[in-house]
């Protein structure tokens, strides 16, 4: 039996007609990928439905041997390979719910923060042979993709690889946001960097 990833995307959120991270994790669902068989749902920019909503994904997942969530970040240049997750949440925008938090913890008396035990150097090195840009960044914000992260990493008991990957906007809705200063790259682009990080784990 091939080993399961948990691919996760999230819904479009802030005013996007879409979210990439969406439509690579429904792309990918059911899919192969390098060792993995891909299981990849999508879930709430919602801080209260997501954990019941994470729990799901991990139960059709039966015990994924690996995780990685993908989520937008519209601004970033190109694939972010997220280090660390924090123990906060401090919203910019209200989530989809309309819910806005301030300075509240992901986990009353969890950790203050969770580092990823993805080799991040392999990932970056394979993704640039591959010719697809990224980078690894130190902070996944304070918003629901870092509280994924956090959660995921918090849940990690069995020790799996966990990683989350900030995806930039694709072209369309940089055009949607105004071209000249919204970076994007081609969603085929953007799922190859995806394919091209279970290849490497
Ligand atoms: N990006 C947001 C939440 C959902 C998503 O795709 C974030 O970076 O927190």
């Amino acid at each position: 039996m091939p080993r399961r990833i948990l691919v996760t995307g999230f819904e479009p959120f802030g005013g996007d007609a879409v979210n990439p991270s969406e439509l690579i994790a429904r792309d990918l669902d059911g899919r192969r990928v390098g060792g993995y068989r891909v299981v990849g749902r999508t879930l709430p920019v919602d801080a209260h439905a997501l954990p019941k909503a994470l729990a799901a994904a991990l139960g059709d997942a039966e015990e994924p041997d690996a995780i990685l969530g993908t989520g937008l970040a519209a601004g970033r240049t190109a694939l972010a390979l997220e280090r660390t997750a924090v123990n906060l949440l401090d919203f910019e925008q209200p989530d989809n719910a309309g819910t806005l938090l301030s300075g509240a913890p992901v986990r009353e008396n969890g950790a203050a923060a969770y580092f990823t035990n993805l080799p991040l150097a392999r990932i970056l090195a394979t993704w640039h042979q591959a010719g697809i840009p990224g980078y690894v960044s130190d902070s996944a914000g304070t918003y629901i993709c870092n509280q994924l992260f956090y959660e995921v990493l918090a849940l990690n008991e069995r020790s799996i690889p966990i990683g989350f990957v900030h995806l930039p906007c694709t072209p369309e809705l940089a055009i949607a946001r105004g071209p000249a200063k919204t970076p994007s790259l081609p969603l085929e682009l953007q799922r190859r960097g995806i394919e091209t990080l279970i290849e490497a784990l």
